[in-house]
């Protein structure tokens, strides 16, 4: 499983799909339903914040695989946001609306 990650990571380096450097804050929007992007790198140790841009709709950002609690909904102009202390793959969902899906890649 490490070794998956390791890999992972070195690929999605290889082809520098947009990882967030230093100062950068990565960001998702989530707008019509969607997590934008749906897919998203950021390295170790980063904050990643998702921004509802809903007219009126509620989400929630749940790391259910982790067997996490799902956090409180967020409206819109609202936000949610979460440090990333692992490098790995990490899928996510809206509590709500179980076929928005999201993933985050982290890496070293
Ligand atoms: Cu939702």
């Amino acid at each position: 499983m490490r070794l998956q990650s390791l890999l992972l990571g070195l690929l999605l380096m290889a082809f520098n799909s947009g990882v967030y450097a230093g100062g950068e804050k990565p960001l998702v929007i989530i707008k019509d339903f969607k997590f934008i992007p749906q897919e998203i790198t950021v390295k170790r140790g980063q904050v990643l914040r998702w921004e509802n841009r809903e007219k009126r709709q509620y989400h929630s950002v749940w790391f259910e695989a982790l067997g996490e609690e799902e956090p409180d909904y967020f409206f819109p102009d609202e936000s949610f946001e979460r440090e990333f202390k692992q490098a790995g793959t990490f899928p996510y969902r809206c509590g709500p609306h179980p076929r928005m899906t999201g993933t985050v890649h982290v890496i070293d």
